[in-house]
């Protein structure tokens, strides 16, 4: 690690220091670099990861519009994340749309005492009979694991009852070391309990989108060009998705993956049992989405697909052209810090580079050594008690629903030219000399926004006003600060419009940092005199 970081980490302990140091590294790519990943963040340091039940309901149940999620826990839970992740959804006439809602069982103290399933029960009865929707999810928090509500049991009660299907999730808050954790509880059992159960007619060229969640209007603008060129979209995972089509996701020919980290899971799941592939894309950025739309052509291998596919980037590359270039001669020369998830950190450096603009530093907070190294590390990750605890799901061939729709060799052939079932990892994205950092800390950010100026600092709300208030400009990746899309090729022009005015705003050269004015705290201390 170079001079900069080592000058940072002195700070520490050198316990901490040592343990902090293997969640970095300087780019060098003469050389094979290993990270730690996915391991606990030290006790005592401020870091911005979220929790098992953020992953699982939050992040890949939430989205799924007709479907009734409870959150079985104190209200807090369901308050604090209302909303705010901006998974948009909207719903044809007729159809359900339960995304402005939010549904808690509101766990006061004498159900932490007495045990919380009786108005779980009453919870799960209320949603049915008021809302009718296709499914019912329970999503358990913290306290629920603490006093063992079985909430399997009323889920299995209130199938029964009601006739539809309630599913229960043990995403407790606490479960592995970050929001990891509930992404892999969430796939499997929409593998187990969903996929697979649908029967609906495909048309021509058939996939599903995975891993896109329509922040801001994403999954909108890449189901637009996808529409466009002449896919059928049988579902998307989960982004202004629906129960309904993700029953019958096993039938398409071709998987798409665009985050890799919260959905490799069921990706993996579907090949195994019904031979469907999967193909890595990266719809932000220009570069990236053509690769993507090309890769995917290929892959069906249709003259007609290919040649539409072509006149199509034609026609969009034609009415952006022109804003970017301008945005590009703004942002030219500038650098960024990026910091998010497990797969933003890494999709954002080619629209950041399309703009001008160098990454100097990128990290995510819960990626795993494949996110970052690759996935032909993945044998040789280690397994240590915090991954154990979640269960993995174990599936076998499906012989009846078992579709092989490439040949092996062609497939085989294939696998040499695109990311068939492959993710080559945020690393090889990076230039040398820049930094990766794991897992990054509050005190880390600061000391990183001093030491290398960033002009751009890509992060989420936990630190956003921290570097604003440094006057460093700071674009939220995660909500993208109620703006987007940002992918494909019109929400290039918005990203770059959206850094374009934010990094050149005059006012950051005004604002001192209030704690270069003034002391943070002010008074005496006297003696306290009883009355
Ligand atoms: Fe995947 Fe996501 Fe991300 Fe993620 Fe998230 Fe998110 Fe994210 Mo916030 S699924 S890993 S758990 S791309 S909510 S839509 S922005 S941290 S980088
Ligand atoms: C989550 C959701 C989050 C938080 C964003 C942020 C999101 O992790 O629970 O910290 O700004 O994208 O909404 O990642």
């Amino acid at each position: 690690i170079d001079k900069k970081i080592d000058k940072i980490l002195q700070k520490y302990p050198p316990k901490v220091k040592k343990n902090r140091i293997k969640h970095m590294l300087t780019k060098d790519s003469e050389v094979g670099q290993e990270i730690q990943a996915n391991t606990r963040t030290i006790p005592g340091i401020i870091s911005n990861r979220g929790c098992c039940f953020a992953g699982c309901k939050g992040v890949v149940l939430g989205p799924l519009k007709d479907v009734v999620h409870i959150v079985h826990g104190p209200i807090g839970c369901s308050y604090y994340t209302w909303g705010t992740r901006r998974h948009k959804g909207r719903s044809e006439k007729g159809e359900s749309n339960f995304l402005s809602y939010c549904f808690s069982t509101d766990m006061q103290e004498s159900d932490i005492v007495f045990g919380g399933e009786k108005r779980l029960r009453q919870a799960v009865k209320e949603a049915y009979e008021i809302f009718k929707p296709e499914a019912i999810t329970i999503s358990s928090t913290c306290p629920v694991g603490l006093i063992g509500d079985d909430i399997h049991a009323v889920a299995r009660d209130a199938q029964a009852e009601f006739g539809i299907q309630v599913m229960a999730f043990d995403c407790e808050g606490y479960k592995g070391v970050s929001q990891s954790a509930g992404h892999h509880i969430a796939n499997n059992v929409l593998m187990r309990d969903v996929i697979g159960t649908g029967d609906a007619e495909m048309k021509q060229y058939a996939i599903n989108v995975m891993g896109e969640y329509n922040i801001g209007g994403d999954g909108w603008e890449i189901s637009r060009i996808l529409g466009k060129i002449g896919y059928h979209i049988v579902s998307v995972m989960t982004g202004d998705g629906t129960y309904k089509e993700l029953k019958s996701a096993h039938k398409a020919d071709l998987n798409l993956v665009q985050c890799h980290r919260s959905i490799n899971y069921i990706a993996e799941m579907i090949e195994i049992k019904y031979g469907t592939p999967w193909l890595k894309v990266n719809f932000v950025g220009i570069a990236g989405t053509i690769e993507s739309l090309r890769n995917t052509a290929k892959y069906f291998g249709d003259e007609t697909l290919i040649k539409r596919t072509e006149e199509v980037i034609v026609e969009e590359l034609k009415e952006i052209k022109e804003s970017m270039e301008m945005y590009k001669k703004i942002c030219e020369g500038k650098t960024a810090l990026l910091f998010v998830g497990g797969s933003r950190a890494h999709h954002y450096q080619g629209l950041l580079k399309e703009l001008g603009v160098e990454t100097v530093v990128a990290g995510y907070e819960f990626g795993h050594r494949d996110d970052y190294e690759g996935r032909d590390i993945i044998p040789h990750i280690k397994l240590d008690a915090d991954s154990r605890n979640i269960p993995d799901l174990h599936v076998e061939k499906d012989e009846k629903n078992y579709r092989v729709y490439l040949s092996p060799e062609k497939l085989a052939e294939l696998k040499k030219e695109m990311p068939l079932g492959q993710y080559k990892g945020l690393i090889q994205e990076m230039e040398d000399g820049s930094y990766v950092i794991d897992d990054l800390n509050h005190f880390e950010s600061e000391e990183l926004l001093k030491a290398l100026k960033p002009s751009l600092f890509c992060s989420g709300i936990k630190d956003k006003y921290v570097a604003q208030k440094m006057g460093i400009f700071s674009k939220q990746l995660h909500s993208y600060d109620y703006s987007g899309p940002y992918a494909g090729f019109k929400g290039a022009v918005i990203f770059g419009k959206d850094i374009s005015m934010g990094m050149n705003t005059p006012t950051w050269g005004f604002i001192t940092p209030p704690w270069k004015q003034d002391a943070l705290l002010e008074g005496e201390v006297i003696e306290e005199v009883a009355t």
